[in-house]
Protein backbone atom coordinates (compact mmCIF):
# COMPACT_ATOMS: atom_id res chain seq x y z
CA UNK A 1 0.00 0.00 0.00
CA UNK A 2 1.27 3.82 -0.54
CA UNK A 3 0.39 6.59 1.98
CA UNK A 4 1.90 9.54 3.17
CA UNK A 5 2.83 8.27 6.78
CA UNK A 6 3.58 4.83 8.17
CA UNK A 7 3.02 4.95 11.83
CA UNK A 8 4.38 1.36 13.39
CA UNK A 9 3.06 0.29 16.85
CA UNK A 10 -0.45 0.82 18.38
CA UNK A 11 0.15 1.85 21.69
CA UNK A 12 -0.58 5.24 22.87
CA UNK A 13 1.83 7.06 20.96
CA UNK A 14 0.57 5.44 17.27
CA UNK A 15 -2.71 5.32 17.90
CA UNK A 16 -2.68 9.17 18.98
CA UNK A 17 -0.23 9.67 15.65
CA UNK A 18 -2.76 7.92 13.28
CA UNK A 19 -6.32 9.28 15.10
CA UNK A 20 -4.96 12.90 14.72
CA UNK A 21 -3.35 12.98 11.38
CA UNK A 22 -6.29 10.57 9.70
CA UNK A 23 -8.85 13.83 11.22
CA UNK A 24 -6.75 16.60 9.76
CA UNK A 25 -6.53 14.77 6.16
CA UNK A 26 -2.97 13.14 6.07
CA UNK A 27 -2.91 9.75 5.02
CA UNK A 28 -1.97 7.36 7.63
CA UNK A 29 -1.51 3.46 8.01
CA UNK A 30 -0.50 2.17 11.51
CA UNK A 31 1.03 -1.63 11.67
CA UNK A 32 0.71 -3.57 14.94
CA UNK A 33 2.50 -6.93 15.32
CA UNK A 34 -0.06 -8.01 17.85
CA UNK A 35 -3.24 -8.79 17.91
CA UNK A 36 -6.35 -6.33 18.20
CA UNK A 37 -7.29 -8.42 21.41
CA UNK A 38 -4.02 -8.33 22.84
CA UNK A 39 -3.10 -4.51 22.72
CA UNK A 40 -6.47 -4.11 24.14
CA UNK A 41 -6.19 -6.17 26.90
CA UNK A 42 -2.04 -5.18 28.33
CA UNK A 43 -2.65 -3.48 31.32
CA UNK A 44 0.40 -0.64 32.24
CA UNK A 45 -0.15 3.02 32.83
CA UNK A 46 -3.56 4.55 34.38
CA UNK A 47 -2.50 8.64 35.69
CA UNK A 48 -3.45 10.75 32.74
CA UNK A 49 -2.02 14.21 32.84
CA UNK A 50 -4.52 16.85 32.97
CA UNK A 51 -3.14 18.32 29.77
CA UNK A 52 -3.38 15.42 27.77
CA UNK A 53 -6.66 15.41 28.72
CA UNK A 54 -7.22 18.71 27.53
CA UNK A 55 -5.55 17.80 24.06
CA UNK A 56 -7.39 14.12 23.55
CA UNK A 57 -10.32 15.86 24.46
CA UNK A 58 -9.50 18.79 21.90
CA UNK A 59 -9.52 16.51 19.27
CA UNK A 60 -12.73 14.53 19.90
CA UNK A 61 -10.52 11.70 21.17
CA UNK A 62 -11.43 11.73 25.41
CA UNK A 63 -15.23 10.85 25.36
CA UNK A 64 -14.87 7.86 27.30
CA UNK A 65 -12.10 8.68 29.21
CA UNK A 66 -14.53 11.51 30.66
CA UNK A 67 -17.51 9.69 31.27
CA UNK A 68 -15.76 6.85 32.88
CA UNK A 69 -12.52 8.12 34.45
CA UNK A 70 -12.01 9.33 37.49
CA UNK A 71 -10.14 12.14 39.06
CA UNK A 72 -7.27 12.34 41.48
CA UNK A 73 -5.82 15.54 43.30
CA UNK A 74 -4.03 13.56 46.11
CA UNK A 75 -1.78 10.92 47.20
CA UNK A 76 -0.36 9.67 49.90
CA UNK A 77 3.07 8.70 51.72
CA UNK A 78 3.40 6.10 54.02
CA UNK A 79 6.42 6.96 55.42
CA UNK A 80 8.33 5.70 58.99
CA UNK A 81 4.76 4.43 60.29
CA UNK A 82 3.54 8.12 59.19
CA UNK A 83 0.96 8.70 56.68
CA UNK A 84 1.51 12.24 54.87
CA UNK A 85 -0.95 13.18 52.45
CA UNK A 86 0.33 15.00 49.55
CA UNK A 87 -2.47 17.69 48.13
CA UNK A 88 -1.40 18.40 44.75
CA UNK A 89 -5.01 19.34 43.47
CA UNK A 90 -4.55 21.91 46.62
CA UNK A 91 -0.64 23.03 45.32
CA UNK A 92 -1.30 23.48 41.79
CA UNK A 93 -4.52 25.70 41.84
CA UNK A 94 -7.09 22.50 41.45
CA UNK A 95 -5.74 20.47 39.12
CA UNK A 96 -6.19 16.63 39.18
CA UNK A 97 -4.99 13.29 37.47
CA UNK A 98 -7.49 11.27 35.48
CA UNK A 99 -7.05 7.90 36.55
CA UNK A 100 -8.13 5.82 32.75
CA UNK A 101 -6.30 2.04 32.36
CA UNK A 102 -4.16 2.90 28.94
CA UNK A 103 -5.96 -0.62 27.73
CA UNK A 104 -9.25 1.68 28.09
CA UNK A 105 -7.32 4.39 26.21
CA UNK A 106 -6.52 2.30 23.91
CA UNK A 107 -9.03 0.48 23.27
CA UNK A 108 -11.04 3.59 22.06
CA UNK A 109 -8.47 5.19 19.90
CA UNK A 110 -8.74 1.99 18.09
CA UNK A 111 -12.45 2.10 17.42
CA UNK A 112 -11.55 5.92 16.84
CA UNK A 113 -9.31 4.76 13.62
CA UNK A 114 -11.72 1.99 12.89
CA UNK A 115 -14.62 4.90 12.83
CA UNK A 116 -12.52 6.96 10.44
CA UNK A 117 -12.05 4.48 8.42
CA UNK A 118 -8.94 3.70 8.90
CA UNK A 119 -8.36 0.64 10.87
CA UNK A 120 -4.77 -0.67 12.24
CA UNK A 121 -3.40 -3.53 10.19
CA UNK A 122 -3.28 -6.13 13.22
CA UNK A 123 -1.00 -8.70 13.60
CA UNK A 124 1.37 -7.38 11.52
CA UNK A 125 4.71 -7.28 12.30
CA UNK A 126 7.43 -4.46 10.57
CA UNK A 127 10.37 -6.21 9.85
CA UNK A 128 12.41 -3.87 8.01
CA UNK A 129 12.36 0.23 7.73
CA UNK A 130 14.17 1.61 4.85
CA UNK A 131 15.16 5.21 4.83
CA UNK A 132 17.31 7.28 2.76
CA UNK A 133 19.46 8.33 5.25
CA UNK A 134 20.01 12.31 3.58
CA UNK A 135 16.31 12.13 3.81
CA UNK A 136 15.66 12.04 0.05
CA UNK A 137 13.26 9.43 -1.93
CA UNK A 138 10.14 7.63 -0.43
CA UNK A 139 10.58 5.36 2.63
CA UNK A 140 9.18 1.84 3.15
CA UNK A 141 8.07 -0.21 6.16
CA UNK A 142 8.66 -3.97 5.46
CA UNK A 143 5.88 -6.41 6.85
CA UNK A 144 4.53 -9.83 8.02
CA UNK A 145 2.48 -9.83 4.34
CA UNK A 146 2.32 -5.88 4.10
CA UNK A 147 4.37 -3.43 2.15
CA UNK A 148 3.47 0.23 2.87
CA UNK A 149 5.14 2.85 0.80
CA UNK A 150 5.53 6.41 2.28
CA UNK A 151 7.02 9.86 2.34
CA UNK A 152 7.48 9.45 6.36
CA UNK A 153 7.96 6.54 8.99
CA UNK A 154 7.11 6.86 12.63
CA UNK A 155 8.45 4.59 14.59
CA UNK A 156 6.19 4.40 17.96
CA UNK A 157 7.23 0.93 18.59
CA UNK A 158 8.27 0.61 21.80
CA UNK A 159 12.01 0.24 23.49
CA UNK A 160 12.75 -3.16 22.00
CA UNK A 161 10.91 -2.25 17.92
CA UNK A 162 12.76 -2.34 14.84
CA UNK A 163 12.16 1.15 13.96
CA UNK A 164 15.15 2.56 15.70
CA UNK A 165 17.39 0.07 13.86
CA UNK A 166 17.22 2.16 10.88
CA UNK A 167 18.69 5.59 13.07
CA UNK A 168 22.28 5.73 12.24
CA UNK A 169 24.61 4.95 15.23
CA UNK A 170 24.66 7.44 18.05
CA UNK A 171 27.79 9.30 17.54
CA UNK A 172 28.59 10.75 21.33
CA UNK A 173 28.66 8.25 23.86
CA UNK A 174 25.05 7.59 25.29
CA UNK A 175 26.69 7.29 28.75
CA UNK A 176 25.23 10.33 30.32
CA UNK A 177 21.55 9.63 29.05
CA UNK A 178 21.51 5.57 30.17
CA UNK A 179 20.79 5.41 34.05
CA UNK A 180 20.72 1.66 35.27
CA UNK A 181 18.76 2.00 38.97
CA UNK A 182 20.12 -0.71 42.17
CA UNK A 183 17.31 -1.96 42.53
CA UNK A 184 13.92 -3.21 40.38
CA UNK A 185 10.26 -3.38 40.84
CA UNK A 186 8.15 -5.85 40.73
CA UNK A 187 4.57 -5.29 38.97
CA UNK A 188 1.47 -6.63 40.01
CA UNK A 189 -1.92 -6.59 39.98
CA UNK A 190 -4.45 -7.44 42.65
CA UNK A 191 -7.59 -7.31 43.39
CA UNK A 192 -8.55 -5.24 45.96
CA UNK A 193 -12.00 -5.08 48.31
CA UNK A 194 -12.88 -1.21 47.05
CA UNK A 195 -11.57 1.60 45.00
CA UNK A 196 -8.10 2.53 45.78
CA UNK A 197 -8.60 6.12 46.78
CA UNK A 198 -5.14 7.78 45.99
CA UNK A 199 -1.84 6.60 44.92
CA UNK A 200 0.24 5.39 48.19
CA UNK A 201 3.90 5.55 48.01
CA UNK A 202 5.17 3.56 51.25
CA UNK A 203 8.85 4.36 52.15
CA UNK A 204 10.11 1.85 54.32
CA UNK A 205 13.42 0.35 55.36
CA UNK A 206 12.63 -3.33 54.07
CA UNK A 207 12.34 -1.24 50.53
CA UNK A 208 9.44 0.91 47.86
CA UNK A 209 5.72 -0.39 48.02
CA UNK A 210 3.72 1.74 45.73
CA UNK A 211 -0.14 1.64 45.36
CA UNK A 212 -2.14 2.84 42.25
CA UNK A 213 -5.60 3.31 41.51
CA UNK A 214 -6.92 1.75 38.45
CA UNK A 215 -10.43 -0.18 38.61
CA UNK A 216 -12.99 -0.64 40.91
CA UNK A 217 -11.71 -3.95 41.31
CA UNK A 218 -7.92 -4.12 40.53
CA UNK A 219 -5.32 -2.08 42.01
CA UNK A 220 -1.71 -1.55 40.51
CA UNK A 221 1.05 -2.61 42.83
CA UNK A 222 4.86 -2.25 42.85
CA UNK A 223 7.26 -3.80 45.47
CA UNK A 224 11.13 -2.91 45.56
CA UNK A 225 13.10 -5.95 45.38
CA UNK A 226 17.18 -6.32 44.57
CA UNK A 227 18.31 -5.59 40.97
CA UNK A 228 18.42 -8.71 39.01
CA UNK A 229 16.16 -10.61 40.58
CA UNK A 230 14.21 -13.36 39.22
CA UNK A 231 10.30 -12.95 39.29
CA UNK A 232 10.25 -16.76 40.16
CA UNK A 233 11.37 -15.83 43.74
CA UNK A 234 8.48 -13.71 44.41
CA UNK A 235 5.27 -16.25 45.51
CA UNK A 236 2.06 -15.00 46.18
CA UNK A 237 2.75 -15.47 49.90
CA UNK A 238 5.73 -13.16 50.25
CA UNK A 239 4.72 -10.24 48.47
CA UNK A 240 1.53 -10.47 50.38
CA UNK A 241 3.86 -10.82 53.31
CA UNK A 242 5.86 -8.12 52.16
CA UNK A 243 3.26 -5.74 51.16
CA UNK A 244 1.63 -6.12 54.64
CA UNK A 245 5.38 -5.10 56.39
CA UNK A 246 5.92 -1.87 53.73
CA UNK A 247 2.00 -0.70 53.92
CA UNK A 248 1.20 -0.86 57.64
CA UNK A 249 1.91 2.20 59.07
CA UNK A 250 1.25 2.70 63.17
CA UNK A 251 -1.67 5.60 63.76
CA UNK A 252 0.08 9.54 63.39
CA UNK A 253 1.76 10.80 66.03
CA UNK A 254 -0.35 13.38 68.54
CA UNK A 255 1.31 16.47 66.28
CA UNK A 256 0.46 14.93 63.16
CA UNK A 257 -3.62 14.23 64.19
CA UNK A 258 -3.42 17.97 65.32
CA UNK A 259 -2.27 18.69 61.98
CA UNK A 260 -5.51 16.78 60.44
CA UNK A 261 -3.30 13.72 59.31
CA UNK A 262 -5.42 11.52 62.21
CA UNK A 263 -5.46 8.70 59.68
CA UNK A 264 -4.16 5.02 59.89
CA UNK A 265 -2.68 3.33 56.64
CA UNK A 266 -5.37 0.85 56.88
CA UNK A 267 -7.54 3.49 55.67
CA UNK A 268 -5.26 4.35 52.93
CA UNK A 269 -4.18 1.08 51.47
CA UNK A 270 -8.16 -1.64 50.52
CA UNK A 271 -7.45 -4.95 51.86
CA UNK A 272 -5.99 -6.88 48.35
CA UNK A 273 -6.69 -10.11 47.46
CA UNK A 274 -5.82 -12.35 44.80
CA UNK A 275 -2.75 -11.25 42.75
CA UNK A 276 -4.06 -11.02 39.16
CA UNK A 277 -0.60 -10.55 37.13
CA UNK A 278 3.23 -10.11 38.14
CA UNK A 279 5.87 -8.66 36.28
CA UNK A 280 9.36 -7.22 36.71
CA UNK A 281 10.43 -3.76 35.89
CA UNK A 282 14.07 -3.42 35.07
CA UNK A 283 14.71 -0.22 36.29
CA UNK A 284 16.22 1.89 33.95
CA UNK A 285 15.98 4.96 31.90
CA UNK A 286 17.38 5.49 28.76
CA UNK A 287 16.78 8.83 26.61
CA UNK A 288 18.19 8.83 22.73
CA UNK A 289 19.77 11.26 21.78
CA UNK A 290 18.27 11.71 18.53
CA UNK A 291 14.69 11.44 18.38
CA UNK A 292 14.70 11.66 14.10
CA UNK A 293 16.90 10.70 11.15
CA UNK A 294 16.06 11.93 7.43
CA UNK A 295 12.63 10.70 6.55
CA UNK A 296 12.35 8.01 10.15
CA UNK A 297 11.12 9.91 13.45
CA UNK A 298 10.54 7.93 16.66
CA UNK A 299 8.06 8.70 20.01
CA UNK A 300 7.13 7.22 23.34
CA UNK A 301 9.05 4.37 24.39
CA UNK A 302 10.48 4.10 21.24
CA UNK A 303 12.84 7.41 21.93
CA UNK A 304 12.90 7.26 25.84
CA UNK A 305 12.15 4.73 28.56
CA UNK A 306 11.73 6.23 31.68
CA UNK A 307 10.89 4.23 35.22
CA UNK A 308 7.17 4.32 36.63
CA UNK A 309 8.13 5.99 39.02
CA UNK A 310 6.56 9.71 38.40
CA UNK A 311 4.04 8.10 35.93
CA UNK A 312 4.78 9.80 32.29
CA UNK A 313 5.65 7.57 30.45
CA UNK A 314 2.09 7.04 28.15
CA UNK A 315 2.06 10.93 28.98
CA UNK A 316 5.11 11.97 27.46
CA UNK A 317 4.54 9.10 24.52
CA UNK A 318 0.93 11.59 24.02
CA UNK A 319 3.17 14.61 24.07
CA UNK A 320 5.46 13.54 21.41
CA UNK A 321 2.21 12.12 19.06
CA UNK A 322 0.93 15.51 19.73
CA UNK A 323 4.35 17.26 18.32
CA UNK A 324 4.76 15.16 15.68
CA UNK A 325 0.76 15.39 14.73
CA UNK A 326 1.16 19.36 14.34
CA UNK A 327 4.97 19.21 12.52
CA UNK A 328 3.43 16.47 9.92
CA UNK A 329 0.44 18.59 9.25
CA UNK A 330 2.18 21.63 8.75
CA UNK A 331 4.19 19.80 6.73
CA UNK A 332 1.33 18.67 4.55
CA UNK A 333 -0.60 21.78 4.77
CA UNK A 334 1.70 24.70 4.69
CA UNK A 335 4.90 22.70 2.83
CA UNK A 336 6.90 23.74 6.46
CA UNK A 337 9.79 21.33 6.35
CA UNK A 338 11.83 23.40 9.13
CA UNK A 339 8.96 23.06 12.27
CA UNK A 340 9.17 19.24 11.26
CA UNK A 341 12.98 19.32 11.66
CA UNK A 342 12.89 20.82 14.63
CA UNK A 343 10.89 17.86 16.47
CA UNK A 344 13.81 16.75 18.58
CA UNK A 345 15.03 19.87 19.82
CA UNK A 346 11.59 20.67 21.07
CA UNK A 347 11.03 17.46 22.58
CA UNK A 348 14.11 16.53 24.08
CA UNK A 349 14.04 19.24 26.64
CA UNK A 350 10.69 18.18 28.31
CA UNK A 351 11.62 14.36 28.07
CA UNK A 352 15.17 14.92 30.18
CA UNK A 353 13.55 17.63 32.15
CA UNK A 354 11.34 14.82 33.23
CA UNK A 355 14.13 12.00 33.47
CA UNK A 356 15.68 14.40 35.73
CA UNK A 357 12.54 15.35 37.85
CA UNK A 358 11.59 11.27 37.81
CA UNK A 359 14.70 10.27 38.87
CA UNK A 360 14.68 12.59 42.03
CA UNK A 361 11.20 11.69 42.89
CA UNK A 362 12.67 7.48 42.80
CA UNK A 363 15.77 9.11 45.20
CA UNK A 364 12.83 10.00 47.49
CA UNK A 365 11.50 7.01 47.20
CA UNK A 366 14.37 4.98 47.82
CA UNK A 367 16.59 5.77 50.40
CA UNK A 368 19.77 3.69 50.20
CA UNK A 369 22.18 2.29 52.50
CA UNK A 370 24.63 -0.54 53.22
CA UNK A 371 24.02 -0.58 56.78
CA UNK A 372 21.00 -0.17 58.32
CA UNK A 373 21.62 2.68 60.51
CA UNK A 374 22.75 4.52 56.98
CA UNK A 375 19.01 3.14 55.94
CA UNK A 376 17.69 4.69 59.27
CA UNK A 377 19.42 8.29 58.53
CA UNK A 378 17.80 8.01 54.66
CA UNK A 379 14.78 7.32 55.67
CA UNK A 380 14.72 10.11 58.15
CA UNK A 381 16.07 12.40 56.05
CA UNK A 382 13.52 11.51 52.52
CA UNK A 383 10.38 11.92 55.99
CA UNK A 384 11.94 15.40 55.98
CA UNK A 385 11.35 16.25 52.34
CA UNK A 386 8.25 14.71 52.17
CA UNK A 387 6.91 16.69 54.93
CA UNK A 388 8.34 19.60 53.51
CA UNK A 389 6.70 18.23 49.59
CA UNK A 390 3.08 18.30 51.92
CA UNK A 391 3.03 20.84 53.46
CA UNK A 392 2.09 24.15 51.48
CA UNK A 393 4.91 26.00 50.09
CA UNK A 394 7.04 26.60 46.87
CA UNK A 395 8.72 23.33 46.86
CA UNK A 396 5.12 21.25 47.14
CA UNK A 397 4.00 23.64 44.51
CA UNK A 398 6.49 22.94 41.72
CA UNK A 399 6.62 19.12 42.92
CA UNK A 400 2.57 19.39 42.03
CA UNK A 401 2.67 21.02 39.27
CA UNK A 402 4.79 18.58 37.44
CA UNK A 403 3.48 15.60 38.66
CA UNK A 404 -0.15 16.37 37.48
CA UNK A 405 0.81 17.47 34.26
CA UNK A 406 -0.78 21.50 34.92
CA UNK A 407 0.81 22.61 31.65
CA UNK A 408 1.78 25.41 30.33
CA UNK A 409 0.28 28.53 32.63
P1 LIG B 1 3.83 0.93 23.71
O1 LIG B 1 2.58 1.16 24.51
O2 LIG B 1 4.84 0.01 24.25
O3 LIG B 1 3.37 0.46 22.28
C1 LIG B 1 4.30 -0.01 21.33
C2 LIG B 1 3.54 -0.90 20.36
O4 LIG B 1 4.42 -1.25 19.30
C3 LIG B 1 4.18 -2.60 18.97
N1 LIG B 1 5.35 -3.12 18.23
C4 LIG B 1 5.36 -3.36 16.91
N2 LIG B 1 4.39 -3.23 15.97
C5 LIG B 1 4.71 -3.57 14.69
N3 LIG B 1 5.93 -4.07 14.32
C6 LIG B 1 6.92 -4.21 15.24
N4 LIG B 1 8.11 -4.70 14.87
C7 LIG B 1 6.65 -3.84 16.60
N5 LIG B 1 7.37 -3.86 17.75
C8 LIG B 1 6.58 -3.42 18.72
C9 LIG B 1 3.93 -3.26 20.31
O5 LIG B 1 3.25 -4.50 20.16
C10 LIG B 1 3.07 -2.19 21.01
O6 LIG B 1 1.70 -2.38 20.79
O7 LIG B 1 4.59 2.32 23.42
P2 LIG B 1 4.10 3.85 23.43
O8 LIG B 1 2.94 4.05 22.51
O9 LIG B 1 5.33 4.65 23.24
O10 LIG B 1 3.50 4.11 24.89
C11 LIG B 1 4.35 4.09 26.01
C12 LIG B 1 3.57 3.63 27.24
O11 LIG B 1 2.93 2.40 26.94
C13 LIG B 1 4.47 3.48 28.46
O12 LIG B 1 5.37 4.57 28.54
C14 LIG B 1 3.67 3.46 29.76
O13 LIG B 1 2.88 2.29 29.84
C15 LIG B 1 4.60 3.56 30.95
N6 LIG B 1 3.86 3.40 32.19
C16 LIG B 1 3.12 4.46 32.71
N7 LIG B 1 3.05 5.64 32.05
C17 LIG B 1 2.26 6.65 32.51
O14 LIG B 1 2.19 7.72 31.87
N8 LIG B 1 1.52 6.52 33.68
C18 LIG B 1 1.54 5.37 34.41
O15 LIG B 1 0.85 5.27 35.43
C19 LIG B 1 2.38 4.27 33.95
N9 LIG B 1 2.43 3.08 34.59
C20 LIG B 1 3.87 2.16 32.84
C21 LIG B 1 3.14 2.02 34.03
C22 LIG B 1 4.58 1.07 32.31
C23 LIG B 1 4.58 -0.15 32.95
N10 LIG B 1 5.32 -1.21 32.37
C24 LIG B 1 4.85 -2.53 32.29
C25 LIG B 1 6.48 -0.91 31.60
C26 LIG B 1 3.12 0.80 34.69
C27 LIG B 1 3.85 -0.29 34.16
C28 LIG B 1 3.81 -1.57 34.92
Amino acid sequence: VRTQVAVVGAGPAGLVLANVLIRAGVDAVLVERRSRTDVERRARAGLVEHRIVEYLRAHGLADRLLSDGTRHGWCDFLCTGRLLRFDYAAQSGGVRHWVYPQQLLVRDLVAALCAAGRPPEFSRPAVRVHAAADGSGPARVECAGLDVDCDYVVGCDGPQGVTAQALPRQSAPRGDLDERYPYDWLTLLAEVDRVVPGVVYAVHEDGFAGVMPRTSRVARLYLEIPAGDAVSHWTAARVHERLRTRLSGTRPSGAARRRGAGRSAAEAVPRLGRIVETGVLRMRSRVRQHFQHGRLFLAGDAAHVLTPSGAKGMNLAVADAADLADALIRRYRDGDEAYLAGYTSRRLPEVLRTRDLAAGFLDLLHPQGRQPADRRAALAARLARITELAEPGAAGAAFAHWYVGAGPD
